[in-house]
């Protein structure tokens, strides 16, 4: 406990202290520097004496924003981002947050205060009753309950660890009110703090592990590498180009991968991904999972007799889809540095044809995709390509820039058309395919790396956060938020089938909202007036918005996954 901390309490013959003084005491001991969050009771006196401790507390609209905060900021530092919220409904905003965390593996802890157990456990009707603990079990990594002051030390370190060893995920605190106010001897408080030492320790694969990985590499006629977020995560970057460069094995960057390794590398197979799926007979998927978004390994989309290589922290990751011949269960980082050290110079290389192949693929996909973006430069109204390719000159002018990106078709056409170059500057809806990630994520990236960051959103997915706009301007971050806005969830001209608007239309200036928190809006409908737009708000750096306005007709139903929306009758019409 500090000196401030003991005063503030009182100083009588024994000092005393309180759960509220031991809950930021044991977040200072592990070097917690910010709390994203909103308070009322109980956990007001909380976020005022972290603030007055040193710590930042970046006071959110909505739970849910400040949960995705903490996740993104779990991710870019690679320590458990800290969300606080209260007790029942607060609690459960929250809880969206968190359980998408868990999903993307991102290590973060939400503390949460709660209402009075003895009330909540025979449901008498309490302020703001939930059992909290039950419902985070099912959404979080792991979810503790505190219920004595000299715990709150433990509880914390618990979290903490939980969150960021192994496979990093979302990890529930309950603190209910009865313990932030208990009073004990600053002694004894001060005794029950630990820093938790070594918090994601290091695990290193097996030798005949590597070996059989090694052995499979270098017996493969068209060699794959599929990087994802958890490489990202890993922070691995020097082994990562290290074994990439000096076996030439092509690769393909998952989304947030992107910039690992820059997007214009000679090896990147992005721009001939579904060739480079369906043609490889040998796949190492370094921190990526075989769900959804790989089509789970399955034929067409992956050729039937591939054999899967997978390195990954979770040993029970392995197998969830397809057979894994060779299993690397261990951190990144280690596994490459076993691969390189094992391996012996030149024992795998990637065949000359292999990547011919690719690269024939590579060239007319590239130039095909520039042919649309030419194409969409003079279209008018404007198209999303057409904002894109401003957007990404623009970008390609700060590569310290962080982009966020939400949408569908926003997401699909960002993606592919904004390139990375550094690692870990790409934030986006991930694996649970999740709206309302990005006023929080561009949130977290501005106040955990002080850099720009451009928030590129689809104007339905923008809608889930829009209100944190105040955030942002009140903490006055370096954010921009690019809207590509064509008036409704996918498209915005679909007919309606009666007086009401279609299920699907949207109408907002976007650029009006931002105006009114104090901050810099401007209308974009010409690719011209992006690029302009886009570039003063960077080089500004105070927070601000482009709405562009994009031709409503532009963007197809669910973007690239439309073969998810069930067919029923539908399909006969
Ligand atoms: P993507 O969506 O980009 O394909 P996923 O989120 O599906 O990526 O996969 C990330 C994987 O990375 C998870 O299975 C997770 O267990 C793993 N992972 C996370 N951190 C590490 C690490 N430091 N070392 C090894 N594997 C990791
Ligand atoms: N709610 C939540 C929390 N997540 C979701 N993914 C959805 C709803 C459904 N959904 C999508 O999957 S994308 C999307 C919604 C509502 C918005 C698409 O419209 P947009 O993007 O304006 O953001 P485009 O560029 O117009 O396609």
């Amino acid at each position: 406990m500090t000196e401030a901390s003991a005063q503030a309490v009182g100083e009588g013959p024994v000092a005393l202290t309180d759960g509220i003084h031991l809950v930021v005491d044991a977040l200072k001991l592990n070097e917690v520097k910010t709390i994203y969050g909103v308070v009322g009771i109980p956990v007001t006196d909380l976020a005022r004496l972290a603030q007055a401790e040193g710590i930042r507390f970046i006071g959110f609209r909505h739970e849910s924003n400040a949960a995705h905060a903490a996740a993104a900021a779990g991710f870019l530092t690679g320590k458990p981002g800290i969300c606080l919220t209260v007790s029942g409904p607060g609690f459960l905003n929250g809880l969206v947050g968190l359980a998408n965390a868990t999903t993307n593996c991102f290590p973060m802890v939400q503390i949460s205060g709660s209402s009075e157990r003895h009330i909540v456990d025979l449901q008498r009707g309490d302020y703001e009753e939930l059992d909290q603990l039950a419902a985070a079990k099912n959404f979080a990594k792991a979810a503790y309950r505190i219920h004595r002051a000299e715990d709150i030390g433990r509880g914390i370190a618990r979290a903490l660890r939980t969150a960021a060893a192994g496979r990093p995920g979302g990890v529930y605190l309950d603190v209910p009110a009865a313990v932030l106010g208990e009073i004990i001897a600053a002694a004894k408080g001060e005794e029950s703090l630990w820093q938790v030492t070594d918090l994601a320790p290091r695990q290193l694969p097996a030798p005949e592990a590597v070996d059989r990985a090694i052995d499979l590499l270098a017996a493969a006629h068209r060699p794959l590498i599929v990087l994802g977020k958890g490489a990202a995560y890993a922070r691995a970057d020097a082994q990562l180009k290290e074994f990439i460069e000096t076996t030439g094995i092509p690769y393909v960057p998952m989304s947030m991968a992107k910039g690992l390794l820059p997007d214009d590398h000679p090896q990147s197979a992005a721009t001939a991904r579904s060739l480079a799926l369906r043609r490889a007979d040998v796949v190492m998927l370094v921190g990526a999972r075989l769900n959804w978004l790989l089509s789970h390994g399955d034929a067409p989309t992956w050729n039937p007799d591939a054999k899967f290589i997978q390195v990954d922290i979770a040993a029970a990751e392995l197998d969830s889809n397809q057979p894994i011949a060779a299993p690397l269960v261990g951190d990144i980082g280690s596994v490459l540095d076993a691969l390189i050290e094992r391996g012996k110079p030149g024992r795998i290389t990637a065949p000359q044809d292999w990547r011919d192949e690719l690269k024939e693929r590579t060239d007319v996909n590239v130039a095909k995709m520039a042919e649309r973006m030419a194409a969409a430069e003079t279209a008018h109204p404007m198209k999303f390509l057409g904002a894109l390719r401003s957007i990404r000159d623009v970008l390609a002018e700060h590569p310290e820039a962080y982009v966020v990106n939400e949408g569908a078709n926003a997401l699909d056409l960002t993606r592919n058309a904004v390139g990375m170059r550094v690692p870990r500057h790409r934030l986006d809806s991930g694996t649970w395919g999740v709206m309302g990630i990005g006023m929080g994520y561009a949130i977290a990236a501005a106040v955990e790396t002080g850099a720009p960051v451009v928030a590129i959103e689809g104007d339905s997915a923008f809608g889930f956060s829009g209100m944190e706009l105040e955030t942002i301007t009140r903490y006055r971050l370096p954010v921009t938020t690019v809207v590509l806005n064509n008036g409704g969830v996918y498209r915005g001209d679909d007919p309606s089938a009666s007086s009401d608007p279609a299920p699907t239309y949207l109408s907002a200036r976007h650029d009006l909202m931002i105006e009114a928190f104090g901050g810099t809006g401007y209308r974009a409908a010409t690719p011209g007036e992006t690029a302009a737009a886009l570039r003063r708000a960077i080089g500004a750096g105070r927070p601000a918005l482009v709405d562009c306005v994009i031709d409503p007709s532009d963007g197809t139903e669910s973007g690239r996954i439309g073969h998810l929306n069930p067919k029923g009758l539908a399909g006969n019409r």
